[in-house]
């Protein structure tokens, strides 16, 4: 693969509205990649391998848990910071921003949010530092964008909670050490449960075969009679919309992460443009070639202001799960076309290794279909703006 020369579109000088931190955490996010993910990220993927010596970096740089308080291990940042370290872990791979998505996002969060303060002084310290991986658990063989229609189950057994069923396309689900799985009890209502490796009945099977984020590892989750300690479930909130408030922090994760995989196609496009010569001049010096680089860097622009008021937003605690979703949409959306066609741009050698905009192109084929699909997050503006459900 070639060096990395990455250097990061600014057009509207948007670093004028961050601050010092802001900027100190997005520049030693963007170093680490440049330094430890650029290097072999192409080769892991190739081999479809997750890269697993990236975690402690990766917990350093305090992308495990960044908006987590630090009296359970996390970084006690602000959401624009967030938005910036998972922008910036992006722009290197969707596969790594994935674990560190989930680590934070879909596991630290519920057990802080929900969680009982034994458990979040058990698990989240750990959580934060890389020592312990987690996967959350709720996308199931036969419920995808329909979450609420699952049907792994608990009962409960006096002194434990008996566990059975499935879940499917888990991320980290092949490595991690605790699974956030959400199930129904016996009156059909959702609740989260802590599951740990070792627990008899309890299996996570690799999925292979993948051509999209194929530096992840990605699984199932199978549960045979898996015997849940009571201590395990997690007692702050129940229903379904406890498995999609974490969703809500990680597609705003998402809407800042696919501007990192945007701006690393778009540098790149345009850096080879202005390398490669036909026709006795530059590439970039020809009217379609240059239409093709002012539509994305006016994309990336409109998609970066999103970020920035959706985080601002955030901060206030103000942002709703359908402005959350209008950026998630928009943004992925942006990232996948600026990703096509920026690797036309590179002609034949834009579907080599060589560049990473192939990979990013597959990459981002997952990241529109999960955290719920594009089409779905449509519907949940639709569904906003008129009052009127559509999905059923
Ligand atoms: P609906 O009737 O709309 O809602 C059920 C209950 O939940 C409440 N609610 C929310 N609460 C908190 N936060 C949110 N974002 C919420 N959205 C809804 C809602 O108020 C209601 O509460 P109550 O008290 O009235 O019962 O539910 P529905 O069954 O009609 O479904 C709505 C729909 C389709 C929008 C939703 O189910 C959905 O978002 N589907 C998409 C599924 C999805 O995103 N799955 C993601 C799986 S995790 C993943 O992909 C990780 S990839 C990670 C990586 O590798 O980076
Ligand atoms: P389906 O729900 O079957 O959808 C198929 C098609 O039908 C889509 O185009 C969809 O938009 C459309 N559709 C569905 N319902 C409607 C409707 N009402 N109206 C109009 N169109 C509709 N899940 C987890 O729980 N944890 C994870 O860590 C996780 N990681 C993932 C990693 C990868 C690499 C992938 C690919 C997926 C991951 N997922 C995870 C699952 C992901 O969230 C689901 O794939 C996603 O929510 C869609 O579900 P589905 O694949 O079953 O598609």
């Amino acid at each position: 693969m070639k060096p990395d020369l990455f250097e990061a579109p600014d057009y509207y000088q948007i670093d004028d509205l961050l601050s010092d931190e802001h900027k100190l955490v997005r520049d030693a996010t963007r170093q680490w990649v440049k330094r430890e993910v650029s290097p072999i990220i192409e080769d892991f993927a190739q081999r479809a391998e997750f890269p697993k010596q990236l975690l402690s970096g990766l917990a350093e740089i305090g992308a495990f848990g960044p908006y987590i308080p630090e009296e359970y291990g996390g970084a006690g940042l602000d959401q624009i910071s967030y938005g910036l370290i998972m922008q910036e872990i992006e722009r290197g791979d969707s596969g790594i921003r994935s674990t560190a998505s989930v680590q934070s996002s879909l596991v630290m969060y519920p057990i802080f949010a929900y969680g009982s303060e034994e458990q979040k002084k058990k698990y989240l310290p750990k959580l934060a530092t890389g020592e312990m991986m987690g996967c959350f658990g709720l996308t199931e063989p036969n419920h995808g964008s329909n979450p609420g229609g699952m049907e792994t189950r608990f009962k409960d057994m006096g002194d434990h909670y008996l566990l059975n069923g499935a879940k499917l396309w888990i991320s980290n689900s092949p490595f991690a050490d605790i699974a956030v799985v959400w199930a129904k009890n016996e009156e059909g209502r959702i609740h989260g449960l802590i599951v740990e490796r070792g627990m008899d009945g309890f299996s996570t099977p690799e999925t292979h075969n993948k051509w999209s984020l194929r530096a992840s590892a990605t699984g199932e989750l199978i549960f045979s009679d898996v015997k849940v300690p009571k201590e395990n479930l997690l007692p702050g909130k129940n229903g379904l919309g406890a498995p999609l408030g974490c969703l809500d922090s990680a597609r705003y994760g998402i809407a800042w992460g696919a501007i990192g995989a945007a701006m690393d196609c778009y540098d790149t496009a345009l850096r080879y443009a202005k390398e490669r010569t036909q026709f006795g001049k530059p590439i970039a010096g020809f009217q379609l070639q240059q239409k093709k680089l002012a539509e994305m860097i006016t994309e990336i622009t409109k998609a970066q202001l999103l970020a920035l008021r959706l985080g601002q937003l955030k901060n206030e605690g103000k942002a709703t799960t359908a402005q959350i979703s209008m950026a998630k949409r928009n943004n992925v959306d942006m990232a996948i076309k600026i990703a096509r066609e920026a690797r036309q741009m590179l002609g034949g050698m834009g579907i080599t290794g060589e560049y990473s905009i192939m990979r990013h192109m597959m990459n981002l084929e997952s990241v529109i279909t999960y955290e719920g699909t594009h089409d779905i997050h449509l519907l949940i503006t639709g569904a906003d703006i008129t009052g009127i459900q559509a999905f059923k």
